[in-house]
């Protein structure tokens, strides 16, 4: 139990579990080509038969009326051989008709595509001991399901936690593409339908000849699962040398060399990827060219990669995360604000086939943020929202933080655009505002581990973003538990306890780190990772926190701030802007407050910040113990790994809080209400036993380690 199946094992049920049901006779799958997603659906049904219920069930591919078997293939070609579907269902592209009720089981999808997901569905019921009769039909919220893998073509992965890349090494694609099919395979089971193989911060040589041809070897890979690649760009690269087209000296969008330029790489692409999703494309952002360069706008960028695209059905994933640096002096400037500063006056300016993507904050991945309100500006545009898998803020796969019901702060959120319910899935997905478009994407980072993302419990966060953004109305406990008794098993206690602790995951990660809509409070300047207050007000990009002895929180009001609070619909920006209606998890984001100000809760908000701290480290200690109660009720391999992992967790949560309320008790000199800050008398500093072997040192930031100091 390495964890390189994730939650496709089809481990054997207990067999008195299933000795009433009746398994088929056969399956057939309505297309011989191996390629086909429909094939990939015998052979993955076939598989779950063996593992799940030891039954060797075969497979063939042709029509036949055999009674108790198993049809999987599209609509179109099940109505050939058997007839018009009664009741024929209503599905979007990439849906699936399931129904189990009949002497015969139907998988049948509107495309190849969605009958493999078909297949997937009625898998995960099974290996779940599920036998119920459904008769159902299920299509996508969102058009484009995407994963942004952020990797460079030498192999490592920009904030990657789980080894290096699967695609790429020295500069090249690698050989061996096994593991970029197993990562289809597992996409394809969440209805994942596109892999953007490389980094948003692009690399031109991604295009160099040799490397296309390698970019068609990974599509060929992907293809079996209807896995479409998606290719991140860089705005210079026709000003570039690397690629598979010489230079031309100019990068800039409306000239005509430019434009042929991108159309001849577009063909050249195509010609070894017939079924390239698309672009992504992250421009003038933090250092990374753009037309801004040549005063064109964003839309003329993204303009210029949406044509060549046209003819072959691919689409633009344009980036929102647009900022610039702040000038330090002036006060107003807020990063918050740069998205719809940029993005508001284009709607409308794009072609059809271009997306907007939008990070769920206006920020960057924070462990709070409100809604970006990008969603809300944007009308004749399709949207995208943007989540992180990798837990680049939130503990990198090393703290336990299960994110989905963070997202679902964001999916669920209404905008009130125009007075009327404007839920945030229902902009992404194209309903609120009639749009054919519209995309739920995911940075995944996963790498050469066997684990994927480094951590087998992490994996929870990219099962539950594919089934979300399939649907986003579903509650993150009931996905979290499929998980669960797919990835481990159905045994209460294991079902109980991995619940208890990933529920409990997001809130005390919150509150051992950053609170009340502070941010998250870690090295912002660097790593992302551990705790280090000072850094949110070192960074020209941020001056977040604005703490001082007395007083916290950025004042993002129109009427003393920033004035972010007016970039909503006129409802929330009501409610943001006063303070009595700012709920208190958001209250330092939109506010500058006294420390002593007092919150709905009763409490003052430096009482919050200690109390917090403790409770949230408090409960990452419970963890533990939670944790040892699967010892022996899960396999060896996996309990210690992950009991290796939460005793980390718990420790350098005590980091995080100790970090954190000693930062703020020397600004602010206010004691905490009950004793603890500063008070450890039973604590045995490393650094005053006797050593040997071990050398002090001194810990910046001070506050990160007990009396400044740590021993190595
Ligand atoms: C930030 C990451 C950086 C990414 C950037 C982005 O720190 O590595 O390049 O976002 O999303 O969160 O483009």
């Amino acid at each position: 139990e390495n964890g390189l199946n994730a939650w496709l094992r089809y481990a054997p049920l207990p067999r008195g579990t299933y000795s009433h049901v009746s398994l088929p006779s056969d399956i057939i799958a309505l297309n011989s080509s191996q390629t086909s997603p429909v094939y990939t659906a015998g052979q993955e049904l076939a598989k779950g038969f063996e593992g799940i219920f030891g039954k060797h069930v075969s497979v063939s591919h042709k029509a036949s009326k055999a009674s108790s078997c198993l049809v999987v293939g599209t609509i179109d070609e099940y109505e050939k051989s058997y007839g018009k579907l009664k009741n024929a269902p209503e599905l979007k592209d990439d849906g699936y008709w399931l129904s189990n009720k009949g002497s015969t089981i139907q998988i049948l999808g509107q495309n190849e595509r969605g009958a493999l997901y078909g297949a997937f569905q009625y898998l995960s019921m099974l290996a779940q001991g599920d036998f119920s009769k459904v008769a159902y039909a299920s299509s996508p919220a969102t058009a484009a399901r995407w994963v942004n893998q952020w990797d460079n073509m030498d192999g490592s992965i920009e904030r990657g936690y789980g080894g290096a890349s699967i695609f790429f090494s020295n500069g090249l694609v690698v050989d061996d593409l096994t593991r970029a099919g197993d990562y289809a395979r597992i996409l394809a089971s969440i209805g994942v339908n596109t892999v953007v193989v490389n980094n948003v911060n692009a690399n031109v040589t991604t295009l160099s000849t040799e490397n296309i041809k390698g970019l068609g070897r990974i599509a060929d890979v992907f293809r079996p699962y209807g896995v479409q690649l998606g290719l991140s760009l860089n705005f210079a690269a026709p000003n570039t040398s690397g690629t598979a087209i010489p230079p031309i000296g100019t990068y800039d969008p409306l000239d005509p060399k430019v434009v042929a330029w991108w159309t001849n790489m577009t063909e050249l692409i195509y010609d070894a990827v017939p079924d390239m999703a698309g672009y992504l494309v992250k421009a003038d952002s933090e250092g990374q060219p753009g037309p801004l360069v040549y005063n064109r706008t964003l839309s003329d960028g993204a303009n210029l990669f949406a044509r060549p695209l046209q003819p072959h059905g691919g689409i633009v994933m344009f980036r929102a995360f647009v900022y610039n640096l702040l000038n330090e002096s002036d006060w107003k400037a807020d990063r918050a604000k740069a998205a719809v500063d940029f993005f508001k006056d284009l709607d409308g300016k794009f072609e059809d086939n271009v997306v907007i993507q939008i990070k769920f904050g206006p920020i960057d991945f924070q462990v709070r943020e409100p809604t970006s309100p990008l969603f809300a500006n944007l009308f004749k545009t399709p949207t995208a929202i943007e989540l992180e898998v990798a837990q680049e803020y939130l503990g990198q796969q090393c703290h336990l933080v299960y994110l989905p019901p963070l997202w679902k702060t964001v999916l669920d959120f209404d905008l009130r655009v125009q007075n009327k319910p404007s839920l945030v899935r229902n902009i992404i997905s194209g309903e609120r505002f009639n749009h054919k478009l519209g995309g739920t994407v995911a940075v995944v980072n996963v790498g050469t581990n066997t684990t994927w993302l480094g951590s087998h419990l992490a994996m929870s966060n990219l099962y539950a973003f594919g089934r979300l953004a399939w649907n986003a109305d579903q509650d993150p406990q009931d996905i979290l538990q499929d998980w669960i008794r797919l990835t481990f098993n159905g045994n209460p206690t294991v079902v109980d306890s991995i619940t208890q602790m990933s529920m409990e995951s997001w809130p005390a990660y919150e509150n051992y780190s950053g609170n009340l809509g502070i941010q998250t409070l870690t090295d912002i300047l660097f790593n992302h990772y551990g705790p280090r207050a000072a850094s949110q007000e070192l960074n020209g990009y941020a001056q977040w926190t604005r703490a001082d002895h007395d007083s916290v929180g950025m004042d993002r009001t129109l009427k003393n701030g920033t004035g972010y609070s007016r970039q909503y619909p006129d409802e929330i920006y009501n409610m943001y802007e006063n303070i009595d209606t700012t709920p208190d998890n958001l209250l330092l984001w939109f506010h500058h407050v006294n420390w002593t100000h007092q919150l709905h809760s009763g409490k003052t908000v430096i009482q919050h910040f200690y109390d917090a701290h403790y409770d949230g480290s408090n409960m990452a200690q419970t963890f533990v113990p939670t944790w040892e109660t699967l010892k022996g009720k899960i396999d060896n391999e996996r309990y210690n790994d992950v009991l290796f992992r939460q005793t980390y967790q718990a420790g350098h949560s005590l980091v995080w809080r100790d970090s954190i309320v000693n930062y703020f008790h020397n600004m602010t000199s206010i004691p905490d209400k009950h004793g603890r800050v500063g008070n450890h008398p039973w604590r045995i500093e490393a650094e005053d036993m006797e050593l040997d072997g071990y050398k002090v040192y001194q810990v910046n930031p001070f506050e990160a380690a007990s009396n400044a100091n740590a021993i190595v």
